[in-house]
């Protein structure tokens, strides 16, 4: 046993490996000061939270308090790995600024307050909007941070009970792309990829993700194999100098927003230089000609000129890719964020389409989430979707719904999508939408264009409850807040990218008067008097595991079928990946084996759009495109992003992640040791744009957009020319006085922009045009941004980040391999 810092590490030590081998396990292990192993009562099973990997772990429970953590060496995610934000992010939970009361707004100010006060508040508006203005008044925003009990639960209130069509997730923003690009490719959600990919690949292609910072664990797997026997070849495309792209054989750093054009001429390449499985493409593939016809447009030349890139680079990694003999792609927010999000999503799909590459150990798609529970989320029918991948536009599968929940069709509502949040707020700022019910998101720092996200939340007329865990930007504007029990304090079920569904137990009891998710939601249906069809309570259920059972008859013969899994068989497991059913007891490790698809027109959960304008295809459409369910092979056009540099805002401005800080910091900002590596916001400029303007590391910055301003200090780093970059962590709720009116800000989301991918729904971070000017120069401070990561500085007088001795991480090499884990 030895320990290292793992603020300063925050990858820890390698154990390399090679293809084909199994990844060795390497238990970490972070306790409280004084708190030794032998001294912990009890170990309770769950996995991370902080991100969408899953790595499961044992929360470490003394006297009825959490005092630590262990990764699980059994588990088939991490194999004992943690990364520090689950290391050192679990302290939040005994934080003094939990909210323990249920709070109302009287006379202006948020008082303290009893539940049944609260609740019935809460009801008694619900049931006024009902009458006044029917079920179209009320709406939902959730997260992808409850567990999937919570997520089924509320589906079937909003969906079955209320008949809003509101509901959407925090999901919207985070990787609803993910969702709608596996449906056009594939007419279903689902990751067609496993993990166990990167112990096979010979090629890892990463499409705007920083997995180094964003899933630490997943990425060491990755550096395992980097140092072992045949490591793999990397390509990295994303216009920072990640530490991603630091370990690549091609770093592509493409102008923000021209995903689409690049991917098409890396498939120009592919389709000139036959690279395609045609035997493959033959059997089980539609649309592959419209795909060669529209890439002919795309010439490496003319696709290095609107990216931006060295025409050589194009073809080194069209070679790469063309010629990988067991590809594995992952896709995030650099694609998704963006105008063109889906359209240059599903040219990743397309790369493993025409190659064959699907459905074989090393050939994999992560269209990536981003939250832990995301996945759920969409399954369960909470954000824009129906329950169990049901298909909104085909009745019987809506009929199929409405048996399930004992409901007549006509109850669900289905004659459009569930309306995305975008939409909602728009729905808010015209006063159709009058009651707005937000759980687990902080939308007042992490939508777009917060000066208008905030006046539109502190309208009179809108009825804001927020069930929260602390007292956020957005629970400071609402009406009604309640105090919500958190991971550790509550039972339930969720899943990670790879299909992979851990069971997360209750450690430690929640503080004061705080109640689970559920127990929130199960009142709500009481106190509304919610019922089926036959006068039957609707919600049939009144704890997790009952409301999982239920669940997993919701699922039956779906693509996510759940049947065969239970608690029991959960608990001690090493997580186990969906389908899991009769033929499946042990779950699925891949997916779209032999050319198998869920596209069936009777079957498929969407009938796709079109890229373009993200226009719906009908029934008939899809039958003519797609009559025997074979994968779809899409192509796009490039356009340009909206909102593109001009004299006044000559650069174009990124927004994204540190490796040390979970979205609006309400959990890692409350760690000392993850707050003390990245303290404060910064702006992220190359040494070229920063001499061309007479500014150095640590000058303190105003950064401006149409939409507003913020300071922050300069970082000048590996960045591409002509683009700046500001993590969107840092709201106000640690700052005293929190954010006055004419104060300049700090929230990266005062910058950017009212606009979305039209087909995924998706909102813009990545591009927006802005300009940067001198307010005070450092003064010899650099910038309070982590050395560790993309933002390394250039300068070699900055002090290395580190975490000292509260930050050390026991760590166990164990030479046995993870038992059970595949
Ligand atoms: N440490 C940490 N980890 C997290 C989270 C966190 O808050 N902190 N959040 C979790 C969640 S919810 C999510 S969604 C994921 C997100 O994980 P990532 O997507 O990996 O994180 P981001 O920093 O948002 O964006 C990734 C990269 O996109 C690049 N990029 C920007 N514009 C473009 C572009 O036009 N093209 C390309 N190719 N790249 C571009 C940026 O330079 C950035 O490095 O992380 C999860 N994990
Ligand atoms: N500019 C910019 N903006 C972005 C992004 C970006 O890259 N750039 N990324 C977007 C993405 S991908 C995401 S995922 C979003 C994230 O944005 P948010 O979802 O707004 O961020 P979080 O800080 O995770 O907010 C979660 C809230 O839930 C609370 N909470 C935690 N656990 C529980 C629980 O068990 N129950 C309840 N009821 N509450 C709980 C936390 O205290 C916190 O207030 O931000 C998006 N916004
Ligand atoms: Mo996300």
């Amino acid at each position: 046993m030895r320990t290292t810092d793992r603020i300063a590490e925050p990858w820890g030590e390698r154990t390399p490996y090679g293809p084909g081998d199994p990844w060795p396990v390497r238990v970490d292990t972070r306790l409280a000061d004084g708190v030794e192993p032998e001294d912990v009562d009890r170990w309770v099973q769950s996995a991370t939270i902080l991100h969408s990997n899953g790595d499961g772990l044992d929360i470490a429970v003394k006297d009825g308090e959490i005092v630590g953590v262990r990764g699980r060496a059994e588990d088939r995610v991490n194999h004992g790995r943690l990364g520090p934000k689950d290391l050192f992010g679990w302290q939040a939970n005994a934080s003094p600024d939990r909210l323990t009361r249920p709070l109302v707004r009287e006379g202006g100010e948020l008082v303290e307050t009893d539940w049944d006060t609260a609740m019935g508040r809460i009801v008694a508006r619900s049931k006024e909007l009902l009458a006044e203005q029917g079920p179209s008044a009320l709406g939902f925003y959730t997260t992808g941070q409850l567990f999937l009990e919570e997520y089924y639960t509320l589906g079937l209130i909003a969906h079955g009970g209320l008949g809003t069509d509101h509901v959407d997730g925090n999901t919207r923003l985070c990787t609803a792309t993910a969702a709608a690009a596996l449906k056009e490719s594939f007419g279903c959600d689902g990751q067609p990829g496993s993990y166990t990919d990167i112990d096979h690949a010979d090629v890892i292609a990463l499409y705007g993700h920083n997995m180094a910072e964003t899933q630490t664990v997943l990425w060491t797997r990755i550096l395992d194999r980097l140092e072992g026997p045949n490591p793999p070849k990397v390509i990295c495309v994303d216009p920072r100098e990640t530490p991603v792209a630091r370990h690549a054989t091609v770093h592509l750093a493409p102008r923000p927003g021209t995903n689409v054009a690049l991917m098409n001429g890396i498939l120009h390449e592919i389709v000139q230089n036959d690279w395609v499985d045609h035997e493959y493409v033959d059997a089980h593939v539609v649309g592959f000609q419209e795909l060669a016809e529209r890439v002919k447009e795309y010439p490496p030349e003319k696709v290095a000129t609107i990216c931006d890139v060295p025409v050589e680079q194009i073809r080194e990694a069209a070679r790469v890719l063309g010629t990988a003999e067991r590809l594995l792609s992952t896709v995030l927010q650099g694609f998704y964020q963006a105008n063109q999000a889906t359209a240059a999503a599903v040219q990743v799909n397309n790369v493993h389409i025409v190659r064959g590459m699907l459905g074989k150990p090393g050939c994999g798609i992560l269209q990536m989430n981003g939250q832990p529970t995301a996945q759920n989320t969409r399954e369960c029918g909470a954000d824009g979707d129906l329950a169990a991948f049901r298909n909104w536009t085909n009745d019987a599968q809506v009929a199929d719904l409405a048996r399930v929940w004992n409901l007549d069709p006509m109850d669900i509502p289905h004659y459009s999508p569930p309306t995305h949040v975008m939409q909602q707020l728009r729905y808010i700022e015209e006063g159709s939408l009058r009651f707005w019910w937000v759980q687990a998101t902080n939308p007042a720092v992490s939508l777009p264009e917060l000066a208008r996200v905030r006046s539109l939340l502190s309208q009179d007329r809108l009825f804001l409850v927020v069930q929260d865990i602390f007292l956020s930007e957005t629970a400071q504007l609402a009406d009604v807040v309640l105090p919500a029990a958190t991971w550790g304090e509550k039972e339930g079920t969720f899943t990670n990218v790879d299909r992979t569904v851990h069971y997360s137990g209750k450690a430690v009891e929640p503080p004061g008067e705080a109640r689970s998710d559920l127990d929130i939601f199960l009142d709500y249906a009481r106190r509304m008097d919610l019922r089926d069809k036959d006068g039957a309570p609707l919600v049939k259920w009144n704890d997790p595991e009952s409301a999982f059972e239920a669940w997993k008859e919701c699922s039956r013969g779906r693509p996510c079928d759940y049947t065969g899994m239970s608690y029991d068989k959960l608990k001690g497991s090493g997580g186990i990946q969906w389908p899991c059913n009769d033929e499946n007891p042990d779950g699925s490790e891949r997916i779209y084996v032999d050319g198998k698809f869920w596209a069936a027109p009777d079957y498929c959960e969407s009938y796709g759009r079109d890229l373009l304008t993200g226009a719906p295809l009908s029934q008939t459409e899809y039958k003519a495109m797609n009559p025997d369910g074979k994968a779809i092979v899409k192509a796009a056009e490039y356009v340009p992003p909206h909102e593109i540099p001009s004299e006044d805002f000559p650069l174009q401005l990124m927004t994204g992640r540190t490796l040390y800080h979970f979205h609006t910091r309400t959990k890692t900002g409350r760690a000392p040791q993850l707050q003390a590596a990245a303290p404060e916001v910064w702006v992220e400029m190359s040494a070229h744009d920063a001499e061309l303007r007479g500014l150095a590391e640590g000058d303190l910055l105003e950064v401006a957009t149409p939409r507003g301003s913020l300071r922050a200090r300069l970082r000048v780093c590996g960045i591409r020319r002509g683009t700046i970059f500001v993590p969107f962590h840092y709201g106000y709720w640690d700052r005293p006085g929190g954010h006055e009116p004419d104060e300049a800000g700090r929230a990266a989301n005062e910058l950017t922009i009212t606009d979305w991918d039209a087909c995924s729904k998706q909102p813009i971070f990545k591009t927006a045009a802005a300009t940067v000017s001198l307010v005070e120069r450092s003064g010899g401070t650099p910038a309070p941004a982590p050395t560790t990561t993309g933002s390394r500085p250039l300068s070699p007088d900055v002090p290395p980040t580190t975490g000292g001795p509260d930050a050390q991480v026991r760590v166990d090499l164990q030479t046995a391999t993870a038992g059970g884990a595949r």
